[in-house]
Formats: structure tokens, sequence, C-alpha cells
């Protein structure tokens, strides 16, 4: 299959790109290194030294005997997209391309807008592209686990049965988002449900969980293929996070009381699960849901599992609940479906703990990048609009204590 990847050279993209390739597709992709920018503009750097996409590129041509097609391009500029497709002619695009960042969302009125404008302007023109160059294509589009928010009731896949005044009907499951990165999220996901009704296009929702990790086996051992991973507040998701904590001695935090519970799943199994929605495409016109993720796990569990396995190598590491910077419930049930990947035959990575394994014998090959840039790692965007450094708290009394080592 011709596959565009939008996105190709952020923490998923990357890899996608090697993973789709080593099962046999023909892949192309899209960036404009912003999110390259947007680390560096929170005085960070990926833990992961990060080769420039020209080197890249021949990497990839040197491992995989074929080359990755790249366009350097601004997916919100029409022109620039529907140039792509003409050249390209994609048969599947993944749309990977926009600002993922939740704090990052939440800075100031600038970063609101100017994400909303990126994400919801990128994803309507590649939707009119479909529709003029390709209206055959599927759109495997990125949106997120956290449209839903964390309501007191189950969770479907994207949509339920309701019955309201003595009538019924299947309606979408109400989105009650968190930060303004998610609510553009869920504006894509209305935009992109209008139009698969309206022009018969057909695409895959996948409300992805939080990714971690440091590697697929595509990229064998060969440091060129490595993808970035960032650790600061706006770009680095916890586990990824609590690890790089772990290996420079700063303490693993979990915010406020620590017991949010998310979805997760390894970046292997992000790999392997868009892969199955690519290979089993929606029907014309169709526009399905999925909830993407291995297990739903509570941050302090998550950092318990980072302070366990690191004892275990031999580095010493510390819990410290830190307050919460944002506005979250941070006890709550969460009972999220995940039955469309599994029956479509993804099989989760069974071993969380092994993967945090690889993530710290990684990290401590690249130690001095984090220590370099060890203050980033204490939070200080603040959703009341405050940008002031969150300090240490007592752990609330439920949560289960840790011997500090
Ligand atoms: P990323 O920032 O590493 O990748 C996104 C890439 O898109 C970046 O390389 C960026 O430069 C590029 N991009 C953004 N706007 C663009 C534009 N206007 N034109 C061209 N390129 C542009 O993020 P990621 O972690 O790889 O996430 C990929 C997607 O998956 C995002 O949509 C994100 O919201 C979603 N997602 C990620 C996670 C996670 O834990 N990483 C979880 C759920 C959903
Ligand atoms: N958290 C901590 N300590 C930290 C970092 C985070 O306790 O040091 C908590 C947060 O408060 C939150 C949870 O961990 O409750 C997850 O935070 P995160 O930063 O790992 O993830 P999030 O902001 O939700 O965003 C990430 C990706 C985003 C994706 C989302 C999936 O950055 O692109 O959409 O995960 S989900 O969480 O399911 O919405």
């Amino acid at each position: 299959m011709r596959i565009l990847i939008a996105g190709v050279d952020g923490y998923l993209g990357w890899p996608l790109s090697m993973y789709l390739t080593k099962r046999g597709h023909k892949v192309a992709g899209v960036d404009n290194y912003y999110r390259r920018d947007w680390v560096q503009e929170m005085g960070s750097q990926s833990a992961t030294p990060i080769c420039k996409m020209t080197e890249r590129l021949e990497a990839f041509h040197e491992n995989f005997g074929t080359n990755l097609q790249f366009f350097k391009g601004d997916l919100t500029n029409y022109n620039f997209v529907e140039n792509v497709f003409k050249s390209f002619r994609p048969e599947a695009i993944v749309h990977l391309g926009e600002m993922p960042s939740a704090p990052y969302s939440m800075i100031d009125v600038e970063h609101c807008t100017w994400t909303q404008v990126n994400n919801i302007v990128g994803t309507l023109n590649i939707l009119y592209v479909m529709r003029d160059i390709c209206p055959d294509s599927h759109l495997v589009k990125l949106g997120t686990m956290g449209e839903y928010g964390t309501p007191n009731i189950d969770i479907p896949e994207g949509f339920f049965e309701i019955e309201y005044r003595g009538r019924k009907d299947k309606l979408p499951f109400p989105r009650q988002a968190g930060s303004w990165y998610h609510q553009s999220k869920v504006h894509d996901s209305n935009n992109v449900t209008f139009a698969c009704k309206i022009w018969g296009l057909r695409s895959t929702d996948i409300m992805q969980g939080v990714v971690f990790g440091t590697r697929i086996d595509e990229m064998g051992d060969d440091e060129r293929l490595l993808t970035r991973f960032d650790f600061d507040q706006s770009f680095g998701t916890a586990i990824n996070r609590f690890c790089c904590q772990a290996v420079t001695g700063e303490p693993i935090s979990p915010y406020g009381k620590g017991h949010q519970k998310r979805g997760f799943l390894p970046l292997r199994d992000s790999m392997q699960c868009l892969t199955i929605a690519l290979e089993n495409p929606p029907a014309v016109g169709e526009y399905r849901v999925f909830n993407q993720f291995q297990e739903v796990y509570d941050i302090t569990e998550l950092a318990e599992k980072v302070h366990k396995v690191a004892n275990a190598q031999g580095i010493e590491s510390e819990i410290r609940n830190i307050e919460n910077p944002r506005q979250e419930l941070e006890e709550h049930y969460y009972n999220p479906d995940h039955k469309h990947l599994l029956d479509l035959g993804y099989k989760p990575s069974q071993d969380v703990e092994s993967e945090i394994g690889i993530i710290l014998q990684d990290l401590i090959r690249w130690r001095d990048r984090i220590e370099e840039k060890r203050e980033v790692l204490i939070p200080d965007v603040r959703w009341d609009g405050r940008r002031e450094k969150c300090e240490y708290i007592e752990p609330d009394e439920n949560v289960k204590k840790v011997r500090l080592v």
C-alpha cells in the first residue's frame, strides 16, 4: 500500500515509517520540523540524540534498501498538501502531524489559538485534498483517549446506544477534554465525522492512550534510526519522564494525589495497532473509532513500577508527589473499552516492567543529555495561567508509602 505519514519526523512518525516499510508498504512522509522547535522553546532537548532529516533519510536507505520519500512543508498550507497528494497519490494517510501537548497548549492565548489553528486547519486541508484527489483512500487520524475525559461511567469506542424519553439512538459518546490541545482533537473528530458523512470518505479515528518507550525492533542498533525521547513538562509523557527522573536522581513525580488513571501503550504496540488499522480499512463512507491502548494504569502505580525496575538495575530513585499544575480529577472511575483492535488481532505486549527496563538501559547512556536540561523536569505551566514552578508536596494518605532507597 502507498502510505503517507503526516508528521514523519515525530516521536511516532519516524518509527512508523520503518515499521511499515519493513512490512512491504511504500511510505512517504511530511513534516516541517515543528516538534524540534517546540522542545527547544521549552528549554529542552531529546534525551536520545536525533539526526537531521538528511542523515535520517540516508540511514533509512542503507538499512531498508529503499528511499523514504520526504516532503518538507506545512500541513496548514493547502497548496503544499495538494501537491504532496498529487505527487504521491496515497492509498492511506496516517495523520500524526499535529501539536500533541496539553501543557504547551495551555501556556497562554497565543499557544492556545496557535494549537487549534495548526491542528484543525491541517486536518481540514487533508480532508479536502482527499475528497478531490484520492477519495478512496483511508485516513487513519490520531485522536486521543483524552477526548473522552474521565466520566463516571464506562467509555465505549466512539459511539453508544442511548434511550432518552422513550426513544433510542446510537450517538457519539460525549467528549469532555481537559486541555485546549485535547479540545482540538475533539473538533477534529467532529470534522472528520462530517467529511465522511457528506463526501463518503473513510476514516479510522484513533483514540490513543499515552505512549512510552525508546525503541522498536526495526531500529536495530543503528543510532541514526533512533526516535526522539522528550522529558520536559510539555513534550515528555508520564512514564518517559519518570524514567528520565529515575536515571538522573530527580524525584519521580506523580502530580497531586497521583491517582489519575489513563490508558498506556508501548511505542511498539502503537506501531502494531496503527498497522492493523491501515491493513483492515473501513468501508467507503465509514467513520469508525478505535480506542488504542494496552492497559489502564494509575499514575502512582506506574511511578512505583519505574522505581522498582530502576532499583533492580541498581539505580537509586525516589517518588515524591508534586503540586498538580493541571486541573483534572486525581481520583476517579475509568473504564474504557478497547475491543476493536483486539478483535482485529492486536497482541498487546505483556510486560510493562520489561519495557521500562529497556528504557532505563537506553537512558543511562544518555544521562548527560538529561542532566544538562534537568530543570525542565519540574513543571511550571499551570492550567490557571500562572507560570510558577510546582513544589513537592506530602503524598496523599491513600498513596502507598514507597520506601526511599
Ligand atoms: P510529535 O510532535 O513527535 O509528532 C508530530 C509531528 O508533526 C512533529 O514532527 C511535527 O513537526 C509535525 N507537525 C505538526 N504540525 C505540523 C504542520 N502544521 N505541518 C507539518 N508538520 C507538522 O508527536 P507524537 O508524540 O509523535 O504524536 C503523533 C500524534 O499522535 C499526534 O497527533 C498526537 O496528538 C497523537 N498522540 C500521541 C500520543 C503520545 O503519547 N505520543 C498519545 C495519543 C495521541
Ligand atoms: N503526570 C504526572 N506526572 C508527570 C507527568 C504527567 O502525574 O510528570 C500525569 C498528568 O497529570 C496526567 C497523566 O499523568 O494525569 C498523563 O499525562 P501525560 O503528560 O503523560 O499525558 P497527556 O498530557 O494526557 O498527553 C499525552 C500526549 C498526548 C496524548 C495523550 C493521550 O502528550 O499527545 O493525546 O497523552 S491521553 O492521556 O490518553 O489523552
